[in-house]
């Protein structure tokens, strides 16, 4: 049996906490006080979808220190967020511990090495489509699989226990040597979903079927292939392609990260995905029209959303309201 803490218990972050629980894994999730964590310590959790129901009593704590003596330290909060979580680690020796990165984006790897020995980081790259609904329940929508790796090469053998618990859980995964590449084919998966169905109000499988969406998917995974290209990381574009197209098939169900957090009036990831492929194609030389015009209205729409008129129908609908 391993030992798992989980910081930041949204949807991804609680999935993955159900199905390790079930497979008799010790669970505990480290929350901020006033936030989703409280509701999950009262109410438990509660998973529906693909492999139907689960309803487990969770462990919270409010205190990052109680959780120091995990085998495995699961990142599941915004990317935006994890400067600030690691800050509160940066007092704790946690020698035993691993720090895995579950989040959107790249970039966060190299901030949580800030804290930790970059040694001791790893990545887990996860394509399921979850999200949770009004009474806090999570749903498992689309299946995915998932590739762990660590930050740096010589984790290789942590990465490989990672994904033998992992596999234990039921979650298909394969730890690879050089993650990089994953990483930043889960980073063109991102930047073409997230924001069209952030800025489009729709869900995953909606994005099939219509030629100018497609050309805009087409062209923003063109981008991020020519900057991982520039950065010594070889993707072949049609299987990268390929991969886009066969996630939103398989998550068609699920809305997006980034549509729930324009629905709920939060902060985007934006930033940590086409953000980052534009910051790399400015510094490397590559025009990036596509990530660069998708990173511009995303952040518009979260700049505008106090004026917009579409809020009303989803008030109707009982969605939360910023
Ligand atoms: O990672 C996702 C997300 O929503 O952030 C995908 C795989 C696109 C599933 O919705």
């Amino acid at each position: 049996m391993a030992s798992f803490s989980i910081i930041g218990p949204g949807a991804i972050g609680t999935l993955v906490g159900a199905y390790l629980l079930e497979s008799g894994q010790e669970v505990v999730f480290i929350g901020r006080r006033g936030g989703r964590a409280e509701r999950l310590e009262r109410e438990g959790i509660r998973v529906t979808g693909l492999r139907g129901e689960i309803s487990r009593n969770a462990r919270v704590v409010y205190d990052s220190k109680a959780g120091a003596d995990a085998d495995f330290v699961l990142v599941a909060v915004k990317s935006y967020d994890t400067a600030a979580v690691m800050a509160g680690f940066a007092s704790v020796a946690w020698e035993n511990a691993r720090f895995v990165s579950l989040q959107n984006g790249i970039g966060n790897a190299e901030t949580i090495a800030r804290t930790v020995r970059p040694e001791r980081v790893l990545i887990a790259s996860l394509t399921f489509g979850a999200y949770i609904d009004e009474d806090g329940t999570v749903h498992h929508a689309g299946e995915g699989d998932a590739l762990v790796g660590g930050l740096k090469e010589s984790s290789f053998a942590d990465a490989e226990r990672l994904a033998g618990l992992f596999q234990r859980a039921g979650i298909a995964v394969r730890a690879e040597k050089d993650i990089r590449p994953v990483l930043y084919t889960k980073l063109a998966v991102n930047c073409a979903i997230n924001p069209l169905t952030a800025l489009l109000q729709v869900p995953n499988g909606m994005l099939q079927g219509s030629d100018s969406i497609s050309a805009m998917m087409k062209d923003a995974v063109r981008e991020v292939v020519r900057v991982a290209d520039a950065c010594n990381i070889s993707l072949e574009f049609q299987h990268v392609l390929d991969i886009v197209r066969e996630v939103a098939a398989r998550t068609a169900a699920n809305r997006s990260s980034m549509l729930k957090d324009v629905l709920e009036g939060r902060r985007t990831e934006i930033d940590a995905i086409c953000g980052e492929v534009s910051r790399l194609g400015r510094e490397n030389g590559i025009d990036t029209p596509v990530n660069t015009s998708l990173y511009r209205l995303v952040k518009a729409l979260e700049e505008t959303r106090s004026g917009r008129l579409a809020r009303f129908p989803a008030k109707e609908s009982g969605r939360s309201e910023p």
